[in-house]
């Protein structure tokens, strides 16, 4: 499975990698479904914390939460897939996730879907936003340009995604020839509609995640295992 993987890798023009949460589990992030389990979250749903009516009822306790999960970014480092994906320059990172790891490991140009955790942005939609620094992530305040909110500078649930990232990544969708899909539940839209989308243009697609998921239907290839492990193998020259 990985030969036939590396084959139609190799024999690639263009090729996108797609990403989700299991592409960061391995440096410690935990990944979204489990960023309410185990201790300091149990029992908060994060597609509610993750969303403007969460936002709206406890403005303090989201932004804990998101500055929780900074921190652990900022803890964590870069794992082997993250520097795999860094190093093919010809890969074009599409990444749901909202952490800083792929840049850190040295990749140029990340396409992010949802956002992310390194910014603050006004919800009052005045445009300002500013850089926040992971490691001691600022408390709920106010816009210094309108006196609104600032919120985490990520994609919420019911909100749309980015129109500049979306319009790139759809058309690298459409045209790639392989598509990685890695660490990704596939369950999260209009993102997941990616796969499809680049499967329906003629794409190959090869999924690596350690479980099956709603990717897997749509796979040339499946990998079952840990992007860290498997990734390097599929990328190195
Ligand atoms: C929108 C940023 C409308 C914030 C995120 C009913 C049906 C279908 C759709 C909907 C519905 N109801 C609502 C919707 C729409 C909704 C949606 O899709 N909901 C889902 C839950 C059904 N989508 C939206 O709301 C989107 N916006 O639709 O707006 C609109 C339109 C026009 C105008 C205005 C409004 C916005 C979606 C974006 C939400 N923000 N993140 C934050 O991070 O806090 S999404 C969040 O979950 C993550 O960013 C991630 O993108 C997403 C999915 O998570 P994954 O990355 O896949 O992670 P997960 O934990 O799920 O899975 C990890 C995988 O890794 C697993 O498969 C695991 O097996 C694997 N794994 C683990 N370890 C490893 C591994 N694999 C390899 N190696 C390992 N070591
Ligand atoms: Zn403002």
């Amino acid at each position: 499975m990985i030969d036939r993987a590396r084959t139609l890798i190799e024999a690639a023009e263009q090729i996108v990698a797609f990403s989700g949460a299991g592409l960061s589990a391995e440096s410690g992030v935990p990944t979204f479904r489990d960023a309410a389990t185990g201790g300091l979250w149990e029992g908060y749903d994060p597609t509610r914390l993750a969303s403007p009516g969460g936002f709206a009822a406890d403005p303090g306790l989201v932004v804990e939460w998101y500055n929780g999960r900074r921190r652990a970014v900022h803890r964590a480092l870069p794992n082997p897939a993250h520097r795999a994906l860094a190093a093919r320059a010809d890969v074009m990172n599409v990444t749901q996730n909202v952490d800083d790891l792929l840049d850190r490991a040295g990749a140029r140009s990340v396409v992010r879907l949802h956002g992310q955790l390194a910014l603050d942005r006004c919800h009052g939609g005045c445009g300002y936003e500013e850089t926040v620094d992971l490691g001691d992530p600022p408390p709920l305040r106010e816009c210094p340009h309108c006196g609104a909110r600032l919120r985490p500078g990520v994609v919420w649930f019911g909100e749309s995604l980015p129109i500049d990232a979306w319009a790139i990544a759809e058309s690298a969708c459409r045209t790639c020839d392989v598509l990685l899909v890695v660490g990704t539940s596939a369950e999260v839209y209009p993102a997941a509609g990616l796969i499809a989308l680049a499967k329906g243009e003629g794409a190959r697609i090869v999924v690596i995640n350690t479980n099956p998921s709603a990717a897997s239907d749509l796979a040339d290839v499946e990998l079952i295992g840990k992007a860290g492990e498997i990734v390097p193998g599929l990328l190195e020259r």
